[in-house]
């Protein structure tokens, strides 16, 4: 009879592993959505209609080359279409040859312009903490929305689980104490309940562990997603400040902690910079990550954006801001002594401001030209 239990109870555990297997294999992962070759074809050409759509919605064909660098790099490199490549020489301004250089009045005006972009505006701050916060901030990107409907979805699993818990202990201390039950049963096994609490712990974490492994595979790491991304940024941690490049817009910038006593009117302490990361709204930014020192942290809690900074190693994310506005987010890797004075700061803006900041900060950041620049292809 045992060993028939024993044999029973081994082979369920052998159907719910062979059961989790199944559903994370790429077929039924593709059935959810998540690419596989076959998908992965179509997804690409999606991408590309939604970059050639962004095209067409903006007036101004100049700016919105600006705002698909990704899309237009990858034909550029395919290097055929002549009238692309045009485009692309335009949009890098002073390199090409028919364009007339800005007098200095215009520079100046230019980077004002840029600047006007970022000024700081108390009533533009969305992504920040505030006292007594409970919850997340609001998420700003998709990633986050199904972080936070998984985390939603696994608190009310332990809640249950603690809850349960709790009362059985209740339950044992007032049915199974020496006043009430003085005289003990001495068994000290039962089959059945060994099962039971073995087996309903499985199909639990089994449970959480699909639709968490979904999130994982079909955002953080999706592979189209991050592959065809319309802007890309390289960021790069360093004791103790964070530098930006826009490999494709050729623009390189330090971003530093602004001293409190320069802080602007309304401004959060510690977590103000001198020069934000600027990002267009509702656009794929792939970011990428690396150190030149310590180990840091790019965290941007309202994108459910986390990743390590770490030397010798590019490390890889994305995000789609979905609203306009002030973000800010701070190191989370302790890194040495000021490690909490190198916050980030992302101001998300639309396409139009978009364009209007990079046509400035080539000019503002052309100092930075000691940069290099290297090929994501
Ligand atoms: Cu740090």
């Amino acid at each position: 009879m045992t060993s028939k239990i024993i044999l029973s109870f081994r082979l369920l555990s052998l159907a719910a592993v062979a059961g989790f297997t199944l559903a994370m294999s790429p077929l039924a992962l593709a059935q959810e959505g998540q690419p596989t070759e076959a998908t992965s074809r179509t997804d690409a050409a999606k991408a590309s209609t939604r970059a050639n759509d962004a095209n067409a919605d903006a007036p101004a064909s100049d700016a919105a080359a600006k705002k698909n660098p990704g899309a237009k790099r990858d034909e550029t490199h395919e290097g055929k279409d002549p009238t692309i490549s045009d485009k692309s020489d335009a949009k890098s301004g002073a390199a090409a040859a028919p364009e007339k250089p800005l007098s200095d009045a215009e520079k100046k005006a230019a980077i004002a312009d840029a600047e006007d972009v970022t000024k700081f505006d108390a009533d533009k701050v969305v992504g920040m903490a505030k006292p007594w916060q409970m919850y997340y901030q609001p998420a700003s990107s998709p990633v986050f929305h199904k972080l936070q409907s998984l985390h939603d979805a696994v608190l009310v699993i332990i809640t249950i689980i603690t809850i349960f818990v709790l009362g059985l202990m209740i339950f044992i201390m007032l049915r199974f104490n020496k006043r009430v039950n003085p005289v003990p049963r001495k068994f000290t096994h039962n089959m059945v309940v060994e099962v039971v609490w073995t087996v309903i712990p499985i199909l639990i974490l089994i449970g959480i562990a699909i639709p968490s492994l979904r999130v994982h595979y079909q955002y953080y790491y999706n592979e189209n997603i991050i592959n065809n991304p319309d802007l890309t940024v390289k960021v790069v941690g360093h004791q103790w400040y964070w530098s930006y490049e826009y490999p494709d817009q050729k623009i390189a910038f330090d971003s530093n902690i602004t001293p409190q006593k320069d802080l602007p009117e309304g401004a959060p302490r510690l977590l103000e910079v001198d020069n934000p990361l600027v990002v267009p709204v509702n656009k794929v930014v792939r970011i990428q990550l690396t150190s030149a020192d310590v180990i840091h942290a790019w965290v941007m809690p309202a994108f459910g954006v986390k990743k390590g900074a770490v030397p010798g190693r590019l490390n890889e994310t994305w995000f789609k801001a979905e609203k306009e506005g002030i973000y800010y987010g701070q190191c989370s890797v302790l890194c040495g002594k000021l490690h909490g004075f190198m916050p980030i700061k992302i101001i998300v803006v639309s396409d139009e401001d978009f364009a209007r900041w990079t046509k400035g900060a080539k000019l503002k950041f052309a100092a930075n030209d000691s940069m290099q620049f290297a090929s994501l292809n």
